[in-house]
């Protein structure tokens, strides 16, 4: 049995009739209808499986006692709660509403998963993301339906006829500019929609269930050291599911981390390393792998191929942020080259955030925990962690640095803890000493960026196209705006557009 989500994705609509809703999701899989009445509301719309799941996906819908519950992605301590909720439900939708009966909203502060759900109880629909908002949830409200979705472009436009809310003040969410009435619900945010006697549209409560830490816990080094490394072990853990995962490897210290402890469970771990003919780190890779013995392969794509991604980075990230696009970038053009069937897949991405990782010549303590404190309240909405970023290519990934024990950790750890002994990221180097080659617990950092190439080869087909070296930067704002424009906003499918030609038209 496959242990991978039920759903990955979902588009639906909410009303008194059954009103179709096009499924223009940018994830791959078996596409299944879902069906629900509850409380005199009819819920319908699709749901996107992973390959090789079967009937099984149709375990991200559950229904009961005038509750429906969809629910894109996975539920962590799922013990915890079926004890708590006393309930021998299997998949996690049902675990979510058997849990939501016993909680009601409540619930979405309890859960650690990767996930985004809907609920439909009596007069009201409950959106609600995960702490991290790690699978995004989009919403747009008219006079007839409320229209839910994993992915902006399934929601470009409106339905026919119908009285859109575009005032942008739906509590618990943000509008997404260039779509009329289109709102994304918040990270670690619940947002309550009801219909009153006097709005013709429904109104929305708010309810927050995460935030970011904002003190500092100062703790003995060597008891952090051994929290950091309880705490990924078990998100590694319960990430596994029985199954062996993918994990994306760099040779970092994040990801050889993650090397390490799956590695710890399971032999041979999978690994893969990607390159460019500019730029790898295919050594650094390989000293992990042959040290832990995992199952190692290497990818090399050519430059001109990965810049050719770009489109497909933005169809599954849904933003026009040029440098979160060059982060994300290399890792989908990696994913879309995985085989098939679908994959459960690791990344080591994230730790930088809470660790101040991409900082690393910054040297005042201060200064530090500014910068990480600024990074945990803007992450929101950039969609570093969406599963779309790998659904693309019909894969489900997880992020355990993300993971809402092991962040809440990382976060408050005071800042001498992530820079000592002239280290950045100390912890975490500190708590995988013994696992891992010196070399690699030492390494400094390379974003994947540079690792790959990518930024220096989206620079040098811009020069080449005849763009000014000083106005480089801004021709990557205006591009990737584009490219925004056609594959989310007019959801132009991603392998319809011509990165060569929007280069040329950057001339100028
Ligand atoms: P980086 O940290 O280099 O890479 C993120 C993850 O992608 C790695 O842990 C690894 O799992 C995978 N990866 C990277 N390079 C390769 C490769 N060549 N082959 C295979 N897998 C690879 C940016 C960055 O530089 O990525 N990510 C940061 C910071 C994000 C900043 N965002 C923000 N402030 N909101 C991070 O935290 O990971
Ligand atoms: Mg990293």
């Amino acid at each position: 049995m496959s242990t991978l989500p039920s759903l990955i994705g979902f588009c639906v609509r909410i009303g008194t009739e059954d009103i179709p809703l096009a499924a223009h999701l940018a994830v791959a899989g078996p596409r299944l209808p879902l069906q629900a009445r509850a409380a005199g509301t009819v819920l319908s719309g699709t749901g996107v499986s992973p390959q090789g799941n079967g009937a099984e996906g149709r375990g991200g819908l559950a229904v009961d006692d005038g509750v429906a519950v969809v629910l894109a992605g996975e539920l962590y301590h799922r013990d915890a709660l079926a004890a708590a909720a006393a309930t021998s439900a299997c998949t996690d939708a049902e675990l979510l509403l058997a849990c939501y009966q016993c909680y009601g909203p409540a619930v979405f502060r309890i859960l650690n998963g990767r996930f985004a759900a809907l609920v439909l109880a009596a007069g009201q629909v409950v959106l609600a993301t995960d702490h991290a908002s790690s699978v995004p949830l989009y919403v747009r409200t008219t006079d007839r339906t409320v229209e839910v979705s994993t992915e902006a472009k399934a929601l470009a436009r409106p339905p026919d006829n119908a009285v859109v809310d575009g005032h942008g003040d739906l509590a618990g969410t943000v509008p997404v500019a260039g779509s009329p009435g289109l709102h994304r619900v918040r990270a670690g945010t619940v947002a309550l929609l009801e219909r009153s006697a006097t709005a013709r549209i429904p109104v929305a409560r708010a309810v927050r269930t995460w935030t970011p830490p904002v003190s500092r816990i100062m703790m003995e080094p060597d008891r952090a050291v051994a929290a950091v490394a309880d705490r990924l072990d078990i998100a590694v853990r319960t990430r596994l599911a029985g199954e062996a995962p993918t994990l994306v490897l760099s040779g970092g210290i994040d990801s050889s981390a993650l090397a390490a402890l799956v590695s710890a469970v399971q032999t041979p771990a999978r690994t893969v390393s990607m390159g460019t003919e500019v730029a790898d780190e295919f050594e650094a890779a390989r000293a992990v792998a042959s040290h832990l013995g995992t199952e190692h392969t290497e990818l090399t794509v050519p430059a001109r191929d990965l810049l050719r991604e770009l489109p497909f980075a933005v169809a599954a990230a849904e933003i026009h942020d040029p440098d979160v696009l060059e982060y994300l970038l290399p890792l989908v053009a990696l994913y879309r080259r995985l085989p098939g069937p679908s994959r459960r897949i690791l990344t080591g991405y994230g730790a930088d955030i809470p660790l101040g990782g991409m900082h690393r010549t910054v040297a005042s303590l201060a200064e530090l925990d500014e910068i990480i404190a600024d990074d945990m309240s803007t992450f929101d909405g950039l969609n570093e962690f969406s599963p779309v970023l790998s659904g693309v290519a019909g894969h489900w990934s997880s992020h355990p640095y993300w993971d809402r024990d092991v962040l809440d950790l990382l976060v408050a750890l005071e800042p001498g803890l992530k820079r000592r002994d002239g280290l950045d990221k100390w912890v975490l180097r500190a708590a995988m000493a013994d696992r891992l080659p010196m070399q690699t617990w030492q390494r400094r950092k390379l974003g994947i960026h540079e690792g790959s190439g990518l930024n220096s080869i989206w620079s040098q087909a811009l020069r080449e196209a005849g763009v000014p070296p000083d106005t480089v930067a801004s021709a990557k704002r205006t591009m990737a705006r584009q490219l925004y424009a056609s594959v989310v906003l007019s959801g132009t499918p991603a392998d319809q557009v011509d990165v060569d030609m929007l280069l040329m038209r950057e001339v100028g």
